[in-house]
């Protein structure tokens, strides 16, 4: 038996304005490309399919194009859980209808311990799915006292395991953050101040804890404990991730193997550092000059218009940092006789840039009395 896990889809996010629906759809079909390749029997989404409870039409249209493929043309079942970004209502839509289809939404708690079966010639495995919760949605819906998300969990896989067989094959879909695991910048806090965090060794019984929420691909206590990451680096703190989906193989109803599948993006998402003539030079020989990229300028004077002389090689910088700017004088203390001096300085710069000419010892004097003046004027005006 083979299946695909992979979560964290975020179907209609933007990164800095920018619509990340081609990005998504051009690594969904390599996803579709590997089911394909490796005719596995299921494939299994970890929540946040969508960026939002109320996705935007263009998204819906996506991942109905995707299932549609995957289901109907492949014939290969989904089982799918709703993420913290998800709302698990709206994804549930027609779900009963739409198991007959191949496309399994377990998306309603009080059926966490209804096995999803999957059978191929050989075996068949069962899939038990945890929608994301929060205590409160656990508290209401059992009638059960419990603090924490990691008790509310706990009574989640208890349910699981009361009525389970151990001899099958046993696989758990959760979204979920386990402790000690390593958070990227694009995921959404569970709850503040750490209250969130499960112990992993919840799922240590299972043969595999399919895991959806933190966007790096890890696994956490043992290995088959493991989150697949993200689809794309939608934070630039991702930029030296690999991401993928990972493939898992069962033989004997036991784990046997599995393999992180890697995923290349339509464009990379990294961060390019340097001077600004020395990045412009590097762009136009770059072949991945269409690559979203975070700037960091290490020029230490004023430059007018990076933004637009680097978007001239790099057409997709979304963001601009210039560190080299603030370490001028090695300190951020409030000293007036520097501000005026940089302030001169900006203006020698500007003014080289736009006339090509230096500033002559006349005009100098009149722009420092000019700074002067404003100074002066700051403080008694
Ligand atoms: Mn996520």
């Amino acid at each position: 038996m083979k299946f695909i896990h992979t979560s964290d889809w975020h179907i209609g996010r933007q990164f800095h304005n920018i619509s990340l629906l081609d990005d998504q759809r051009y690594v969904l079909h390599q996803l579709i490309d590997y089911i394909r390749q490796e005719s596995v029997d299921a494939l299994i989404i970890a929540g946040d399919i969508y960026d939002r409870a109320i996705p935007p039409a263009a998204a819906v249209q996506l991942l109905d194009e995707v299932l549609n493929t995957i289901c109907l043309d492949l014939s290969v079942p989904v089982i799918l859980i709703p993420g913290n970004h998800d709302s698990a209502g709206r994804l549930s839509f027609a779900a009963n209808q739409l198991k007959q289809a191949g496309l399994y939404i377990l998306g309603d708690l009080a059926k966490v311990a209804q096995p999803v079966i999957i059978k191929n010639k050989h075996e068949s495995c069962c899939f038990y799915g945890i929608p994301y919760n929060d205590p409160e949605h656990v508290r209401h819906q059992f009638d059960v006292e419990l603090t924490d998300y990691n008790d509310a969990h706990a009574y989640l896989i208890k349910q699981v395991h009361k009525g389970w067989d151990e001899n099958q094959a046993n696989i758990v879909i959760s979204h979920c953050f386990v402790d000690g695991a390593e958070q990227s910048e694009s995921e959404r806090p569970l709850s503040i101040g750490g209250a969130d965090r499960v112990s992993g060794d919840l799922f240590e019984k299972f043969d595999y804890a399919a895991l959806g929420h933190l966007h790096g691909p890890q696994y956490k206590v043992a290995r088959h404990i493991r989150y697949s990451g993200s689809i794309l680096k939608y934070s630039f703190s991702e930029q030296n991730h690999t991401k993928g989906v990972t493939l898992v193989e069962l033989e004997n109803n036991k784990l046997k193997d599995f393999r992180h599948l890697p995923l290349k993006p339509l464009h990379d998402m990294r961060i390019v550092e340097g001077e600004l003539e020395s990045i412009l030079q590097q762009g136009r020989v770059d072949p991945n000059f269409e690559d979203y990229l975070l700037v960091r300028l290490t020029d230490k004077h004023a430059i007018l218009d990076a933004m637009g002389k680097l978007r001239d090689v790099y057409p997709n910088v979304l963001h601009l940092e210039k560190p080299g700017m603030m370490t001028e004088t090695g300190t951020h203390e409030v000293d007036r006789e520097k501000i005026k001096r940089s302030e001169l300085e900006m203006f020698q710069d500007f003014f080289n840039q736009t006339t090509g000419n230096e500033l002559t010892e006349l005009q100098s004097k009149a722009i420092q009395q000019t700074i002067s003046r404003l100074h002066h004027s700051k403080v008694h005006g």
